[in-house]
């Protein structure tokens, strides 16, 4: 199944309707990371829900691509004011993910293989909104750009987008992440230009 976010299509301009204010169009995909990029295979890979009772739902590499893989076309926003339009990914609905998950908390932290930390409000993870992505442009994840598998939330700015992504910790309130703790907005909506508070 193919997903469209925000697909109108067509450019006006220099501009186009796809762009959030203050963004910039870019033809490459940097790379952004505040550490080392680390080496992690697929053998070690693994990712584990954690509710409020410490009960822990996890996936390895196998079970991951078990709960089923889409394709999806989405644009992406960097707060630091790049996006990239219409690329493909593909990765497992984080819908899949929490089919068996119970929990009363609206508030989950990201965690990763590498220490990095966001947090996202968990109504902006479901509804086919976020995915644990394996695939960008029609080839594996390179290591760089979060390989083997990292979390994809097209809609908030990318930072968002945990790479090399490891656990989602439900909290009852919301607690700042690494860039939210250094002044990043919370929620980090593009359309509002949430980008600092
Ligand atoms: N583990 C981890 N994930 C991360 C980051 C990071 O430093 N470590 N940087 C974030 C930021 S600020 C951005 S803009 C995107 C960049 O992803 P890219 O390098 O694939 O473009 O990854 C996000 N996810
Ligand atoms: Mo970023």
């Amino acid at each position: 199944m193919a997903i469209i976010n925000r697909g109108f299509g067509g450019r006006r301009g220099t501009s186009d309707p796809r762009l959030p204010p203050g963004q910039t169009l870019v033809d490459d995909w940097p790379v952004l990371t505040a550490g080392p990029t680390p080496d992690i295979s697929t053998d070690e890979w693994s990712f584990t829900i954690t509710t409020e009772a410490g009960v822990q739902h996890r996936w390895d590499w196998t079970t991951l691509h078990d709960a089923g893989a889409e394709d999806i076309v989405t644009d992406i926003h960097c707060v630091t004011h790049w996006s990239r339009l219409g690329m493909s990914w593909r990765g497992v609905s984080v819908d899949r993910l929490f089919e068996d998950v119970e929990t009363s908390c609206d508030f989950v932290m990201v965690r990763t293989h590498d220490g990095y930390t966001t947090n996202v409000p968990l109504d902006d993870l479901l509804e086919g909104q976020a995915w644990i992505a394996t695939e960008a442009d029609g080839e594996p994840l390179t290591a760089e750009h979060g390989g083997p598998a990292r979390l994809l939330v097209p809609h908030l700015y990318f930072w968002k987008s945990a790479k090399w992504v490891a656990e989602m910790r439900m909290m009852p309130t919301d607690e700042p992440g690494f860039w939210e703790q250094n002044g990043y907005h919370l929620r980090g909506d593009p359309w509002r230009e949430e980008r600092y508070w």
